[in-house]
């Protein structure tokens, strides 16, 4: 059976990554199962560079094909922020942290004007070359009181106004339905099973 390593050390990934995959005949493999080495450093300036920088560094390392995602949150008030640097917003670089970040900087701009975007790149890599990627976003507006507790990062404070609700109010099979990492993944999914079958 072929396998792969989902190159990510955020758990909240793993669990979404998981749920969608699993019934693929491949056999998973995460970082969390293998020695652990020091993370790259994510300097490219888009997430599909940095999804492919990610997967490369442990295909190399590891000598398997990965699969890595970068994702983030894009507010369009901030001009884009945190983008690419959603990870290590704020100085600590935890969830609270960034998400006080998140809020404090947002105070005083209307809720019509809190529009926001999750993406997320995903790449399957194989040694140096790119085998497949795939991108997924959803829409939403940044809340300043969090609602929610599935999900991880800034999920309680990204609402989904056709639903009603935030990603971290959503149950695990809603979010990845509709979610930038559930749409990535479903495109990749189709992506992997026609480049191994056909
Ligand atoms: P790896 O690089 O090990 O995969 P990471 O958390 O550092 O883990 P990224 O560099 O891709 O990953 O940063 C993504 C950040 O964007 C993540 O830490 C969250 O803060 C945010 N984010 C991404 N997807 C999200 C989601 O589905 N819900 C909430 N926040 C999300």
């Amino acid at each position: 059976m072929r396998e792969i390593l989902v190159a990510t050390t955020n758990e909240g990934k793993v669990r979404e990554i998981r749920a969608v995959m699993k019934d693929l005949p491949i056999a998973w493999t995460f970082l969390a199962d293998l020695p652990s080495i020091p993370a790259p450093v994510e300097d490219a300036d888009t997430f599909e560079a940095n999804a492919i920088l990610k997967a490369r560094y442990y295909a190399k390392h590891f000598g398997k094909i990965v699969l890595a995602d970068d994702s983030g949150l894009e507010v369009d008030a901030l001009n884009g922020a945190p983008g690419v640097q959603s990870a290590r917003y704020s100085d600590e670089g935890t969830d609270a942290a960034n998400n006080h970040k998140l809020i404090a900087a947002l105070r005083g701009i209307p809720q019509a004007s809190r529009t926001a975007r999750f993406v997320c790149c995903l790449a399957l890599v194989e040694g140096d070359d790119v085998l497949l990627t795939s991108m997924g976003t959803i829409e939403g507006q940044i809340i300043d009181e969090p609602r929610g507790t599935n999900g991880f990062g800034y999920d309680p404070h990204f609402y989904v106004p056709n639903m009603g609700i935030t990603t971290a109010e959503m149950p695990p099979e809603q979010k990845n339905a509709l979610s930038h990492r559930g749409k990535a993944l479903a495109s990749i999914k189709g992506g992997m099973v026609q480049l191994w079958t056909a």
